[in-house]
This record gives structure tokens, sequence and C-alpha cells, in this order.
């Protein structure tokens, strides 16, 4: 299995509850290495930016809204099959189809304020990170 990498972002309803240390500790756990890491708080053009494959979604302004709502903790997850690794282990995008031991399931709080954020193509990992990291940001 090839090492790869990951984005993930640990989302605002989980800063505002200060649960980012346990939610770290479920991705290592997985086998996800943290190599870059940093909080941020959004400005809505970075969200829209980061998001704009939903632009057309009716969704997208809410999106938008909650990311910019508070801090949150980007991060560049490395490991074998990184991509898959880790959303198998946020679980699914809404907390109730979530499985149970899931970051979701037991973290989350409703389908917008899912406490997570994981790439889920390599096509899109690339361009996350290249979104939030400069090159030098990135420690392996
Ligand atoms: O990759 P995911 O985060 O699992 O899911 P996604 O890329 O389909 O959607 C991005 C985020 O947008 C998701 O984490 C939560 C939010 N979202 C997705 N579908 C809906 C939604 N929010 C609302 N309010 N309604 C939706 O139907």
């Amino acid at each position: 299995m090839a090492m790869e990498r990951t984005l993930s972002i640990i989302k605002p309803d989980a800063t505002e509850r200060n649960i980012t240390g346990l939610i770290v500790a479920r991705l290592e756990g997985a086998g996800l290495r943290v190599v870059a890491q940093k909080r941020v708080w959004w400005k809505k053009k970075q969200a829209e930016e980061f998001y704009e494959m939903h632009k057309k979604r009716d969704f997208f302004d809410e999106l938008v809204a909650f990311m910019t709502s508070g801090p949150i903790v980007v991060q560049v997850l490395e490991g074998e099959d990184a991509i898959k690794r880790n959303r198998s282990v946020m679980g699914a995008t809404n907390p109730v189809d979530a499985d149970p031991g899931t970051i979701r399931k037991d973290f989350a709080i409703s389908l917008q304020r899912n406490s997570v954020h994981g790439s889920d193509t390599p096509e899109n990992a690339k361009r996350e990170i290249d979104l939030c990291f400069k090159k030098s940001e990135i420690v392996g």
C-alpha cells in the first residue's frame, strides 16, 4: 500500500468544545501521522474557495457561514492509504449514519456541525493541501 497524504480539518464545532486533542488521538490511533498542522480562522473568501465544488448546492451559504464561525485546525495527515483511512475513521457525513467508534458518531452534533473534514480523492487531497499549506510547512 502506498504512502499517501490527505487534508484534514477539525471544524469550528470541535474547536469550540475544546476536543481537538481527542480527535487528533483518534487520527493517530488509526495510523495517521500529523505532518503539518495550524490553527486558523478562515475569511469568507477562503471557505468559498475551499468548498467551491459545492457552490451550486443549497447548503453552500450555510456551510461557508459555519466554517467561518470560529477557529479550525487544518492538518496534513500521512499514512498508508491515508485518504481512505481518514474517511473511514471520520465516519459518514451525517453522524446519524456513521458507524460506532468513528469520530463523527462519537463527536459530531449534526450533518453540518460534523466535527471533521477529510479529502475524498487523491486529486482533491492535492488541491486542498496546496490551498492550505506551503511546501515548507509540511514536515514528514
Ligand atoms: O466530504 P464530507 O464532508 O463527508 O461531505 P461533503 O463533501 O458531501 O459535504 C461537505 C460538508 O457540507 C459536509 O461535511 C457537511 C455539509 N453538508 C453536506 N450535505 C449537506 C450539508 N449541510 C447541510 N446543511 N445540508 C446537507 O444536505
